[in-house]
């Protein structure tokens, strides 16, 4: 097996600076480091990324930091422009956003694409400097689409087995894409990489109609699994590899001791109730407001949920530095203060909110204890979450409610309830027909779902991808002819 080196923007850790020569380091939250971590661990190889603290890196509690992680890890810094204006601004102010199908929420702010380009040089940079011959590059997601095109500006991309590229966030249909500036520019960047791997077929889909329409030099050769793609002289694969989790090792901690007496004691603490979890970073694209009314909706249309039911809320803060979730935290904040202070009780609280990150027993022990998950992003490149809970649900029960729009609806629609999550009565209703859902139905969706999350796990992800990976010829990257085929 070829060297592998994984590069996504963050690190599995953030770095944070408490006073001269003071540093914390914090477990990163977010499914891209869910997902990937395990697979070092087991593999070993090197990840390189930023660790999450602008200016320069401290050696010492950085080496720390990594002492144990079982890989190799390489630092790229970042100064605080280019925190402002690659990760703030155009990857998360421009794409994020636009990926997501909320084209309101961008801010095409024309500097932040000249920033983007040089932080993603700066990748490349990074990675020319611990390339050796053979290596199997993957990088990681929508912060990085531009540094294939970096990688083969400086002659690096020839000497390695694979120049390879995964995208965690859904790829927009071309009617959303075209409303960025430099809609070429990036695509012919994404291009530059010998194979593309998307969430979901609908992704794939949406990037060949992208490409159609604005690549005219691209020839599509459509395939029923892997497509082909022909630009300069070059062959490009594209596919869909749906992510997974860490199944077993999700199981195993749902069986364990300390998480039965944890989601024990979460049950004893709201008896008579069936408990409904919503476990989400704070991002406008979860749904949660949403989400909250529809809750609202449901106690207020079906009062026979009325004291029976209470909606456990996780919010991990994230990205609180930009002013819209700042804003939205605040209209949670709201909506949760609304929904309490109109329906609660002297001895019954509707909403349990929680702004903070669980640790990993404490988040095992929620999956475990509560009986709905309410799962209702309005876009999604899959959702860890949905999958998260069916894994902890080691007594093959408990309901999933599910938007149509994340990713794992793919996979999961024969067991979960799917909703459109701009419906906010469909999804009340949702609600209902879970917390009346017999037990032997639950059961049987459960089964399915659990079949399918136990064996597309996120082992099987990074096999599919990399077996993929390692039948690129080496040198398919060197263009061969300009010829249009
Ligand atoms: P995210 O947008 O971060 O990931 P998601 O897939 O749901 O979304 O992963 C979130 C992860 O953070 C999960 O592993 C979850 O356990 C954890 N988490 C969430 N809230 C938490 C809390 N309060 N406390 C502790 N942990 C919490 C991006 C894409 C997704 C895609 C993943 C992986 O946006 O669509 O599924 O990458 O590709």
């Amino acid at each position: 097996m070829n060297r592998l080196i994984v590069v996504s923007n963050r690190l599995p850790f953030a770095l944070d600076s408490t006073g001269e020569d003071l540093w914390t380091v914090t477990p990163a939250a977010g499914g891209l480091v869910s997902a990937v971590e395990p697979v070092l661990r087991e593999r070993g190889g090197t990840w390189i990324g930023w660790p999450g603290t602008a200016g320069e890196i401290p050696k010492a509690p950085f080496a720390e930091a990594t002492r144990n992680a079982g890989y190799k890890v390489v630092p790229v810094a970042l100064t605080e422009t280019d925190r402002d204006e690659f990760y703030y601004g155009y990857s998360n102010e421009v794409i994020w956003p636009l990926f997501h199908d909320l084209q309101n929420f961008c801010n095409f702010e024309p500097g932040y694409w000249q920033t983007y380009k040089a932080v993603n040089d700066r990748f490349a940079d990074a990675i020319a400097r611990c390339a050796q011959a053979n290596d199997f590059i993957w990088i990681h997601d929508y912060h990085l689409m531009y540094v294939g095109q970096a990688l083969r500006e400086r002659g690096v991309s020839q000497k390695l087995s694979g120049l390879t590229f995964f995208l965690h966030i859904p790829f927009p249909p071309y009617d959303i894409f075209s409303k960025l500036p430099q809609q070429q520019r990036l695509l012919r960047a994404l291009l530059q990489f010998d194979l593309l791997g998307f969430q979901t077929r609908r992704d794939v889909r949406n990037f060949l109609g992208c490409v159609r329409r604005v690549m005219s030099d691209a020839r599509v050769v459509p395939r029923r699994d892997l497509q082909l793609l022909r630009f300069e002289g070059r062959q490009i694969r594209l596919g869909h590899f749906p992510i997974g989790i860490d199944f077993d090792s999700f199981e195993r901690g749902a069986i364990s001791d300390a998480v039965t007496r944890r989601s024990q004691e979460l049950r004893a603490r709201f008896q008579d109730c069936q408990l409904i979890l919503g476990v989400d970073r704070l991002d406008y694209s979860k749904g949660i407001p949403e989400r909250l009314r529809a809750y609202r909706d449901a106690l207020e249309r079906h009062p026979e949920l009325r004291g029976h039911v209470v909606l456990i809320q996780v919010v991990v803060p994230s990205r609180v530095e930009i002013p819209r979730y700042h804003e939205f935290k605040q209209r949670i904040d709201r909506l949760v203060g609304d929904i309490n202070g109109h329906f609660s009780t002297s001895n019954w609280l509707p909403v349990q909110y929680h702004f903070r990150g669980l640790d990993r027993e404490d988040l095992t022990a929620h999956y475990r204890g509560c009986d709905i998950a309410f799962v209702t992003p309005l876009k999604d490149g899959m959702n860890l979450v949905a999958k998260e809970y069916c894994a902890c649900r080691i007594n093959e029960d408990g309901a999933l409610i599910l938007s149509q729009f994340a990713g794992a609806a793919e996979q999961l629609k024969t067991g979960a309830l799917l909703v459109n999550p701009y419906d906010v009565e469909e999804m009340a209703d949702a609600v209902l027909k879970a917390f009346r859902m017999t037990t032997a139905e639950r059961t049987a969706r459960m089964k399915r779902m659990r079949r399918v999350v136990r064996q597309e796990n996120v082992f099987r992800w990074v096999d599919s991808f990399l077996k993929v990976g390692a039948k690129l010829t080496v040198g398919s990257s060197k263009p061969r002819t300009r010829t249009k085929l």
